[in-house]
């Protein structure tokens, strides 16, 4: 039995030290060097890469080294009827609370204003708005999108969120659906985007919609650079309908050196690390998908590949 790992741009060596401390019989291949083709059970998987998953006949489970499967959904030549796995890795939990709650206190406790007051020496007292009267609207209430609307409910923030079917969180104003989309969007001061990449959201963040929330609002996008339209909010932050972006994911990653987000005032750039994997976590969840798998009990965090998460 064995396991081909074809990650782009990820450096190999601590996640096999990790996953075989976590079964010790499990073989190894790093794409493309596999001698036995026909043994090969299980594919770790991350990035854009035009690998062949067609060599491997035996393939039992697509595993995502990522919360995302876009990667996975939108290979040319993935073989059909084989089980794609999300990765339910606690750490990415974690990350992504710590990345929202930082990005926004700073908008709602305007740090962006008194960063530019420094760099003009300006001693101005800005106002303070309470948090029970500042709304964050959370698109996606998965199991990233929930954790962060949790934790803003705890320190007090009005929180409303939004999904595909209907949902029920405490003290979080639950929307669905498109119908419930303009709803959403015209209360969410702060708006979240954690959804997955899919047909139904790519793009989501467009000019039509923003122009739905409220004017000055703040912009979060830690999901895919898919989501938003780059143009579209270069513009409105132009307008000053959206006050300040904070983005983790762009839709060329690598972001280019020219490309105008990396030095707007209003943008924060960070490089796709809203929310990393923890190797040990990590691989203990992957363990566990291979000891399932192998043992032919249900898997956990399959994706349903029509609906795209
Ligand atoms: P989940 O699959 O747990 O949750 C997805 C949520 O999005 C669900 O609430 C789902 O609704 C909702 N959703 C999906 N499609 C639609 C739609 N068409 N309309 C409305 N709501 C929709 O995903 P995670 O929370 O684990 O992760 C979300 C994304 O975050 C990942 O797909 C990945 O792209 C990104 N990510 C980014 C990281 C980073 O470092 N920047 C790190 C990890 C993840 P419902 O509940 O009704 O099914
Ligand atoms: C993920 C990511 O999907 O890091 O886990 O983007």
């Amino acid at each position: 039995m064995s396991l081909i790992f074809a990650c782009v741009d990820i450096p190999p060596e601590p996640w096999v030290k990790a996953i075989k401390a976590e079964i010790p019989d499990l073989t190894i291949h790093l794409w493309p060097d596999v001698d036995n083709p026909e043994k090969v059970e299980f594919a770790l998987l991350w990035g854009k890469w035009d690998a062949n998953l067609n060599r491997f006949p035996e393939l039992s489970a697509l595993l995502s080294l990522g919360a995302g499967v876009d990667h996975i959904l939108t290979l040319e030549n993935r073989p059909p009827n084989i089980p794609i796995i999300r990765l339910g890795d606690p750490a990415l939990r974690t990350g992504m609370v710590e990345y929202v709650l930082y990005n926004v206190l700073k908008f709602h406790r305007r740090f962006p204003e008194y960063e530019e007051q420094q760099e003009k020496s300006l001693w101005i007292e800005r106002s303070q708005t309470m948090p029970y009267k500042r709304t964050v609207g959370i698109m996606g209430l998965g199991s990233l999108g929930s954790a962060c609307a949790k934790t803003l409910v705890g320190l007090g923030f009005d929180v409303i969120g939004w999904s595909r079917r209907k949902k029920t969180i405490n003290k979080v104003g639950c929307f669905y659906g498109e119908q419930g989309l303009g709803l959403f969007l015209a209360r969410s001061e702060i708006v979240v985007c954690l959804l997955p990449l899919t047909n139904e959201t790519r793009g989501i963040l467009n000019t039509t919609n923003m122009q739905k929330l409220p004017a000055g609002a703040f912009i979060i996008n830690a999901a895919r650079g898919g989501h938003l339209i780059e143009g579209d909010l270069l513009a409105l932050l132009e307008s000053e309908h959206i006050a300040g972006a904070a983005l983790d994911v762009f839709e060329t990653e690598p972001l280019p050196a020219n490309n105008p987000l990396w030095s707007h005032s209003k943008v924060t750039v960070t490089p796709h690390v809203a929310a990393l994997v923890d190797f040990d976590s990590a691989a203990t969840v992957i363990a566990e998908t291979i000891r399932r798998s192998r043992e032919g009990r249900p898997l956990l965090n399959v994706v349903d590949p029509v609906r795209g998460y």
